[in-house]
């Protein structure tokens, strides 16, 4: 089909699906307006397998495996800046960047995490505004480094592995708000660590009430919250940290409660049985603002590409319907090595994008008025009827209004980008 001729096909049956949107009540043009200016925050990670520039080493500690050895991973910072373009171009929307300590560009001098400075993302943040993205995010790494290899960072009994952590994450927030104030969009930066221990410890206070010392320490500087947010992110369990976590999730919403901060909820980090779409509206009653990681997890935190899950659409509706998005930090947070790295953030992506989408599409307030009035009966019909309108027929016009390709054509293009780009990396 000639690209105009499939141009058509789509208008036409969007055509169609906003009659049958419209009957429900719902004005599709006003969704789609409204989905475009919801920014998703793209993880870097996934682009090398969170190996980072520091050193050919790559990812080594801190429990988070990446698994599988798909060629064309990301070398230098330019190559992932590259593959970013290419998936960007094939998201609809304007996105965020979500980078990571470990991708600092030193020009080749040896800096220490405890040691960067902000003109160590200068070029990142260059790039961020000539792609015009809609702002960029920021992590300390706490891991992949032998002042982490005991296991334990921020709550480490060692004052002086302490020290160098707690100056660690000093480093970050300053990078963080210079992100923050030179594009004009506060950058969340966020803390998360991999303490803890493989089996049963006698002394799960001690470190505890170290961590919550050296966060203190870490947070101290007050630093303008236009530029710069400050999150924390809980953990259930990891490779090597099975019986014991310190920064648990009682521990991270109690502190993020008391000293106003973010907490971040990655969806891996709970237990499987365990969704985050029903934490959404419990912890937005005490809590200002979240960061999301939206990751999928497979019988563990695995990390695998996010897909259209019920478990999405669930966290999508939470965030809709509760009138929460503005109060959401929308995060990216997996990786997967066994597939092209480009197409995971594109499919993982534009899955998030889906179920948003999927969620604004749905007549809430005519569900609301059926369950208020005890209609259950009503309020079961057309949840199910809803999963069989014609989404499909919206999403593509969407991608067509924002000028990425509709339906499967994205992959051509990244194909074509793995021919001539990701195979030559060698
Ligand atoms: C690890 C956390 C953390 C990392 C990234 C690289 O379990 O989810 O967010 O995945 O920061
Ligand atoms: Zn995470």
């Amino acid at each position: 089909m000639s690209p105009s001729n499939h141009a058509e096909r789509i208008q036409a049956a969007y055509g169609l699906a906003k009659d049958v949107y419209a009957e429900h009540g719902v004005d599709t043009d006003s969704v789609l307006e409204r989905l475009s200016a919801i920014a998703i925050s793209l993880h870097c990670w996934q682009g090398d397998d969170v190996g980072g520039f520091e050193s050919d080493a790559g990812l080594s500690g801190g429990g988070i495996q990446a698994t599988g050895n798909y060629p064309g991973k990301a070398r230098t910072a330019d190559e992932l800046r590259a593959d970013l373009a290419k998936a960007y171009s094939l998201i609809p929307g304007r996105h965020r960047l979500n980078l990571h300590a470990i991708y600092a560009e030193t020009a080749g001098a040896r800096v220490d995490r405890d040691a960067l400075q902000p003109e160590h993302f200068a070029r990142w943040i260059d790039w961020a505004r000539e792609q015009s993205l809609a702002g960029l995010d920021f992590n300390g790494s706490f891991f992949s480094h032998p002042k982490a290899d005991s296991g334990f960072t921020l709550a480490s009994k060692d004052a002086s592995i302490r020290k160098f952590w707690v100056a660690h994450g000093i480093a970050c927030r300053r990078i963080g708000a210079r992100m923050g104030r030179e594009l004009g969009t506060p950058c969340v930066t966020n803390v998360w660590i991999p303490d803890g221990t493989k089996d049963t410890p006698v002394d799960r206070k001690g470190h505890r009430e170290l961590l919550a010392q050296s966060l203190d320490e870490l947070f101290s500087e007050s630093l303008d919250s236009d530029a710069l947010l400050d999150s924390v992110e809980s953990k259930l369990f990891g490779i090597g940290s099975e019986s014991y976590v310190v920064g648990s999730h009682e521990f991270y919403l109690g502190y993020a409660l008391r000293r106003g901060k973010l907490l971040c909820l990655d969806t891996g980090h709970f237990h499987p049985t365990e969704g985050v779409a029903d934490k959404i509206s419990s912890v937005l009653q005490f809590l200002d603002e979240i960061l999301l990681h939206v990751s999928r997890g497979v019988r563990w935190d695995s990390d695998h590409v996010v897909t259209l899950s019920d478990e999405l659409e669930a966290l999508a509706q939470e965030m809709v319907w509760g009138g929460f998005l503005p109060r959401i930090h929308i995060g990216l947070d997996f990786f997967d090595a066994s597939i092209n790295r480009v197409a995971a953030w594109v499919i993982g992506t534009r899955c998030m994008i889906k179920a948003l989408l999927l969620a604004m599409l749905a007549p809430h307030g005519a569900l609301l008025a059926m369950e208020n009035a005890g209609d259950f009966t009503g309020r079961l019909a057309l949840l199910e009827e809803l999963k069989t309108l014609p989404f499909a027929a919206v999403w593509d016009a969407y991608c067509l209004q924002q000028d990425v390709p509709a339906g499967m054509a994205w992959l051509e293009e990244v194909r074509a980008y793995e021919n001539d780009v990701l195979a030559k990396r060698v």
